[in-house]
């Protein structure tokens, strides 16, 4: 009864689908392709009015991808592969929103999109095997299954500072730029937050604003991207045997075709290293950074310290104040345990005369006050206020949708009070014919996305048509499995340094969340061989019925 009371809530006869997928970003539109392929039926709900998920929502200045743009791509179809070329190494935001819209179009895809159409609630119905979702805008939907596609950097943090509502300028946050952009000539701007989308924006802002004031809490190690046409080795690789390079990457631990790196520090002397790192630095590659230096940087304490030094070298060297530079200069998490950043002159911008770097830890903001920004030692007057805050990730978006209550009426958000639990980060237990993609549990966010979406997805809706051609209606996990999975994660995240960072891969950006490292530390290659392995054994902890 309760599910007929909400269908009939928007008003009309819910529509009728195998499977509802929310978002169409990177994931939703891939799935849509494969739904399709499969001969299942599919409708995306997507709240924005156009695709691209990330890449339509984050138009701030000198928004790129941090992965080279010949790896960030999708590599389902050659012949796609063939029909678009990147003009750059890093591309621009509007570049790969142009690519998104060109797949979708490529493939038929917005048919079957319902945009401008928020997902606000979904319910399992046990009696008909039927997820029934109700939406913003038009009818509700009931599918035999529920994919949520919905990102894990899409849900923008709240601002969290006090008398937001007071100033009488204007407040941008990053993760939903203005589509029409932003003129900042002649203003005074603040920027908080020093994370990827404050790096990558405040040179940009630097260069437009009469004044920058720069708002840093914690500094983050950036790298210059050194960004220009993709790099003649690897494009060379990759054309020279374009299945094997996209094969490899699929079967490394990144999702970047790189060797896994087997000299440890200890047997390198301290002109190697260093001649390493200088290559390294010189490549603006943060893949090659995170993995190809020396095998322990990213596992042990000592090794990855030599990192951070010589990078700490690298920001002394860039910053004419030393002060300011010694300000800039991480120094409370391991290299790579927080996201690093990609830039450029990000640390030279703060030579210039109309850029001032405000210490938080020093003096924290007290409030945003009509005129500016209040910290414990004074107030400073702008025009603009950026938050470049950031996100709350991996289950921000996932919980937006509340609730979504699954086998006998239990509500997702009450299961993971405590954190999200999942058998694969694709799936949880009592909630049948439901799945996550990039979702926490997951290496979602700790690899080159393109490939952890293609592989959720072709795991995904390969597990629907065997299920179908079987002649099953629902798969679920089961609670065993699921137990598991969060001891292997565990164990997986015990021998990185993620944990020793509080980030926003741990939960502690956000105020009141619930800690602990959420995204998969065992690497994208051995990833997807345990979730082949579950399927070559038979749906290994599912339950089919
Ligand atoms: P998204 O692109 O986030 O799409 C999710 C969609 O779901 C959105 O359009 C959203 O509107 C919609 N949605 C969510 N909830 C609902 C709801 N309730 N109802 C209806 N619709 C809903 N990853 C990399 O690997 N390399 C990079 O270089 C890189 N750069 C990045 C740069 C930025 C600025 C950011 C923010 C992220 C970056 N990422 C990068 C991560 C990026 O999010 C992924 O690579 C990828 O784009 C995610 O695709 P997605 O389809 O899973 O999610
Ligand atoms: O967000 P973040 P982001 N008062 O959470 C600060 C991807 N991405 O949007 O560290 C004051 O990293 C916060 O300070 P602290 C990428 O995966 C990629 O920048 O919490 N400050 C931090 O400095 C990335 O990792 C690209 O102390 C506050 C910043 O705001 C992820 O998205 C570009 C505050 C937030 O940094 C998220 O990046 C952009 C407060 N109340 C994004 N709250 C590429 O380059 C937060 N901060 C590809």
């Amino acid at each position: 009864a309760m599910v007929a009371a909400r269908a009939s809530d928007t008003g009309g006869k819910p529509q009728q689908v195998d499977v509802a997928v929310v978002g169409a970003g990177f994931a939703g539109l891939y799935l849509l392709h494969r739904l399709r392929k499969a001969g299942l039926n599919a409708v995306a709900l997507e709240e924005a009015d156009d695709v691209g998920g990330t890449w339509y929502w984050n138009r701030y200045p000198g928004a790129r991808c941090d992965i080279q743009t010949i790896d960030y791509s999708y590599t389902f179809d050659p012949e796609l592969e063939k029909a678009w070329t990147w003009s750059e190494k890093y591309a621009t935001q509007p570049e790969i929103l142009r690519y998104l819209g060109f797949v979708a179009d490529r493939y038929d895809l917005r048919r079957d999109i319902r945009f401008k159409t928020k997902v606000k609630e979904a319910t399992w119905d046990d009696a008909s095997e039927r997820w029934l979702i109700t939406t913003s805008n038009g009818p509700a939907v009931s599918s035999r299954h529920y994919i949520m596609a919905t990102g894990c950097l899409s849900a923008p943090k709240p601002p969290e500072i006090e008398g937001v509502g007071d100033f009488r300028g204007e407040i941008y946050f990053t993760g939903r730029w203005p589509h029409e952009g932003v003129n900042l000539a002649g203003k005074r701007v603040a920027v908080i937050g020093t994370g990827s989308s404050g790096i990558q924006s405040i040179p940009l802002i630097a260069e437009q604003a009469a004044h920058l004031t720069v708002f840093q809490r914690t500094p983050n190690f950036a790298l210059p991207a050194h960004n220009g046409p993709a790099p003649a080795d690897r494009l060379g690789l990759l054309q020279g045997d374009r299945a094997a390079y996209r094969e490899q990457a699929r079967q490394s631990m990144t999702g970047v075709p790189y060797p896994q790196q087997t000299v440890v520090s200890w047997q390198l002397s301290d002109a190697e290293r260093r001649e390493r790192f200088e290559r390294a630095w010189a490549a603006g590659d943060l893949v090659h950074i995170l993995t190809q230096l020396w095998a322990d940087q990213g596992v042990d304490v000592d090794g990855n310290k030599i990192v951070q030094d010589l990078i700490r070298e690298k920001i002394r060297a860039a910053v004419k104040d030393p002060e300011t530079a010694a300000v800039l200069m991480p120094d409370d998490h391991p290299f790579g345990a927080k996201r690093p950043c990609l830039d450029t002159n990000y640390y030279a911008t703060y030579n210039r005369p109309n850029v001032t770097l405000v210490n938080l830890r020093q003096e924290p903001i007290k409030a945003i006050t009509a005129s500016g920004i209040a910290t414990g030692k004074r107030n400073i007057d702008v025009d603009v206020i950026v938050f470049a805050t950031g996100f709350d990730a991996m289950t921000g978006a996932i919980k937006a949708v509340h609730p979504i209550t699954g086998r006998s009426g239990k509500s997702l958000s009450d299961v993971w009070a405590h954190g999200p639990e999942s058998y694969l980060g694709l799936t949880v237990a009592g909630f049948p014919n439901f799945f996550m993609i990039t979702g926490p549990g997951s290496p979602s966010v700790l690899s080159n996305m393109a490939v952890s979406i293609e592989q959720h997805a072709d795991w995904v809706v390969d597990r629907l048509a065997a299920l179908r051609d079987q002649g099953f209606t629902t798969m679920e996990a089961t609670d065993k499995a699921q137990a598991g999975w969060a001891q292997h994660m565990a164990d997986c995240s015990m021998v990185t340094l993620h944990r020793l960072a509080n980030t926003w891969y741990t939960g502690a950006n956000v105020p009141g969340k619930a800690q602990g490292v959420m995204p998969y530390c065992g690497g994208v290659g051995p990833y997807r061989s345990i979730c082949d392995e579950v399927v070559s054994r038979g749906m290994l902890g599912f339950k089919l019925t």
